[in-house]
């Protein structure tokens, strides 16, 4: 059986996503598609050549019989009506970070996931799926360097086009909120953001970069630096510090060369390209789960905690102290799923 699915917001990485389920990846395909500029949504049905109605809205996209499941990839602000719409329609679906913008929009998305009373949202935090991560995650489970004790990061892109006000934060340093947590399988506790010396490269106005320090219940500190005009590459680092060794994410593989005098290895620019197969595993599995009826990524309670943690970091910043970071209990609702394969 061939799952059909539709998208709202055919823009950058719905475009990508439409492109990977219909090119790359097996058992779905994309029958449905809206975009509020519905020019763009119809040249994306022509470009990629595919046999998708182009609809007025995302909510009558939703409410369509030909539709079994939805991929919501618009602008941020917009998620959150979508996927209370979804949840409302009975219907799987995957959603793009940030799952809303507030953490109380995020609470009513668990809320009405739980009272419709089965998982149907899968959050797009795809480094949970990435081979390097799921390699490092591996090694602290088996216990290779001990309980971990801090963790050293590292978030890197050339350039920042379009980044306004706290998105460093909130649309950037989310990703390593939601990932740490998954690799220390912990939660935290505080959240304090350090300013560095302004780099000349950003916006007029934006501090870059910034470093967040977390600290989770198990007493880890975490240090992770936001740097998102560094001008060399996307560059993604990660390094935790256990009781008897150290172990860092691997690199991305590339073919060292040497030549004139030098031995280099190339370095990514651009996020598509360092997480295109985390990309591809995160959809082959969601398509997989979808058609058995589970959901096994991130669920909306994670989109939740990952919605607190910025909101901590955004205040942490404004205010230059030590916030704390509470949450309500994790219903058992969200206690299965999520298994992590290699
Ligand atoms: P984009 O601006 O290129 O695309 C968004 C699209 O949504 C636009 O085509 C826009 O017309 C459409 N849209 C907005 N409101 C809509 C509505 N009400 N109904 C239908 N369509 C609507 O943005 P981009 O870069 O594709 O980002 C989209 C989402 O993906 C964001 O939530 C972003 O955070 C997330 N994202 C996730 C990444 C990841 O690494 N997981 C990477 C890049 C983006
Ligand atoms: P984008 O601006 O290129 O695309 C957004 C699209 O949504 C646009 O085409 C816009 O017209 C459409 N849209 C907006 N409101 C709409 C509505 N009400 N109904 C239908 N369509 C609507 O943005 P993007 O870069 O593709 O980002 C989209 C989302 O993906 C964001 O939430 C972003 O955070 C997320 N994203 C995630 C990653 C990742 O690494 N996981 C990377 C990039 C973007
Ligand atoms: C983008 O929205 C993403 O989600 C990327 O993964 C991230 O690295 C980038 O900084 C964001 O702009």
């Amino acid at each position: 059986m061939t799952l059909r699915i539709g998208v709202i917001g055919t823009g950058a990485i719905g475009q990508e996503h439409v492109h990977r389920i219909t090119h790359s990846l097996q058992g779905a395909e994309i029958v449905a598609v809206t975009d509020v500029n519905k020019e763009q949504a119809i040249k994306v049905v022509k470009k990629q050549n595919i046999n998708a109605k182009v609809y007025e809205s995302g909510n009558e996209l939703i409410q369509s019989s030909d539709v079994e499941a939805i991929m919501v990839t618009s602008w941020g602000p917009t998620h959150e009506e979508f996927v209370l719409a979804a949840i409302d329609a009975g219907k799987p679906v995957f959603c793009e970070k940030p799952l809303a913008t507030t953490a109380e929009g995020c609470k009513r998305i668990v809320d009405a996931e739980v009272t419709h009373g089965k998982q149907l949202v899968q959050v797009g935090f795809m480094r949970r799926f990435d081979h390097s991560y799921r390699q490092l995650k591996k090694v602290i489970d088996e216990g290779k360097i001990g309980d971990p004790l801090m963790v050293n990061c590292a978030h890197r892109a050339p350039a920042a086009p379009g980044f306004k006000g706290d998105m460093a934060l909130t649309d950037s340093l989310v990703h390593e909120m939601d990932v740490l947590r998954w690799l220390l399988d912990d939660d935290y506790v505080s959240a304090q953001v350090l300013l560095p010396r302004r780099t000349r490269f950003a916006d007029e106005g934006l501090q870059d970069p910034h470093i967040m320090l977390l600290e989770t219940k198990q007493g880890i500190r975490i240090s992770v630096e936001s740097f998102v005009n560094c001008q060399y590459g996307y560059d993604i680092q990660c390094q935790v510090v256990g009781e008897t060794g150290t172990a860092n994410l691997p690199e991305p593989s590339s073919v060292p060369v040497r030549s004139d005098a030098k031995l280099s290895n190339e370095i990514l620019v651009d996020w598509k390209d360092r997480f295109i197969d985390a990309f591809n595993v995160e959809f082959q599995e969601w398509i997989d789960s979808t058609k058995k009826g589970e959901v096994n990524g991130p669920s909306a309670w994670d989109g939740y905690v990952a919605a607190v943690t910025s909101d901590a970091c955004v205040e942490a910043k404004r205010t230059g102290q030590i916030e704390p970071i509470s949450m309500p209990k994790r219903p058992a609702f969200y206690d299965r799923g999520q298994k992590v394969k290699l």
